[in-house]
């Protein structure tokens, strides 16, 4: 085995960024259990992975289940770290009932509005002063096509206003939390302009929104240190606050499906390590507009990514690798 680096000669990322942005990762149930120490040290900020979505507070009508959730709220409040909430509105990880009569059919527009403002009302009033930020809406935005948003049952049945709706009562819910608008593949021109497009719009009818979430599940090629910069600045004219609130850089590009490794190559560590070294040297010159960058994740030892995109492939996307130890990359963002 690798031999520890000595722990005291390493410095905490969160100190390290202190007059820079809060540093986040996304947590669970295990996690906060196995990773406490890394967290604890490095991290100021924590978003649970999945604990606060739709179906896992609400998984039937009016039985909210917020055990989990509070724990986390807890995590955060003893060990002084903020806390980001993701995510109220999204088309993925909602239960079907939401969107259903008892009958089994579609529900209408004013019954779905009436379900969205409980729902918000309920989990937002329950961490006022709690969670400081929400990403009020995720993923709205279609990836490919000229249309702006995807077409879901969001839509269908509410039409695009519903994104109004969700910033409208989550404002009215907690009038003092940051409200966000949070998407993946954010710094992809054609995607960028689209998001901006649909936030400009909101703030031009007056629709309460604070900030846009770029998730950030990059790689080791994609996107170009130009798309970031061009899409930080693209969203910042707004006047808004950046978080990059879902940060991994996957050691396999996106179209690469192999599945024979049992540890990244040389050179992905050092492509990874580069690009990490990139990324928070573009932060760090827009600390200006950003407030927070948030990892999803903390450690090698659990990734999303190790059933994404291909089921049951390992990933090591994080600064640190799965003994918690400093990776090269971490040293690269430290050190400046
Ligand atoms: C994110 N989607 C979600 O926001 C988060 O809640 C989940 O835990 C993991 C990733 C990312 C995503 C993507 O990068 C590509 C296609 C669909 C979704």
């Amino acid at each position: 085995m690798n031999q520890s680096v000595n722990e005291a000669q390493v410095p905490a990322l969160s100190d390290v960024y202190e007059d820079y942005f809060s540093i986040g990762a996304a947590v669970n149930p295990l996690t906060l259990g196995t990773q406490k120490k890394l967290l604890t040290k490095h991290f100021n900020s924590i978003t649970a992975e999945n604990e606060m979505k739709f179906e896992a507070l609400q998984p039937k009508p009016d039985q909210f289940t917020f055990d989990t959730a509070d724990k986390m709220v807890a995590f955060a409040q003893a060990h002084d770290m903020k806390m980001r909430g993701h995510t109220l509105i999204w088309h993925n990880q909602t239960p079907d009932w939401m969107f259903l009569q008892k009958d089994g059919t579609t529900i209408d527009r004013e019954t779905l509005l009436e379900r969205m403002k409980k729902h918000i009302q309920t989990v937002m009033e329950r961490y006022r002063g709690k969670i400081y930020c929400w990403d009020v809406v995720n993923e709205a935005v279609a990836d490919e096509g000229d249309a702006i948003l995807r077409p879901s049952k969001w839509t269908n049945i509410i039409g695009d206003s519903f994104i109004e709706y969700a910033f409208k009562y989550a404002h009215e819910a907690d009038p003092d939390a940051l409200l966000f608008y949070n998407d993946y593949n954010a710094c992809h021109p054609h995607k960028r302009d689209k998001i901006y497009q649909l936030v400009k719009g909101l703030i031009d009818k007056g629709v309460p929104i604070h900030g846009i979430g770029l998730q950030a599940h990059w790689n080791i090629v994609d996107p170009s240190y130009d798309d970031i910069k061009r899409a930080i600045e693209t969203y910042a004219s707004l006047g808004l606050s950046i978080h990059f609130t879902e940060m991994d850089v996957s050691v396999f590009e996106y179209h690469d499906r192999r599945i024979d490794l049992l540890e990244p190559t040389k050179e992905m560590v050092s492509r990874q390590a580069e690009r990490y070294q990139g990324f928070f040297e573009i932060f760090r010159s827009y600390a200006d507009v950003i407030d927070s960058v948030t990892f999803w994740g903390a450690a090698d030892d659990y990734t999303w990514l190790d059933d994404f995109p291909v089921t049951g492939r390992k990933n090591w996307p994080f600064v640190f690798d799965a003994r918690h130890q400093p990776k090269t990359a971490f040293w690269n963002i430290v050190d400046f």
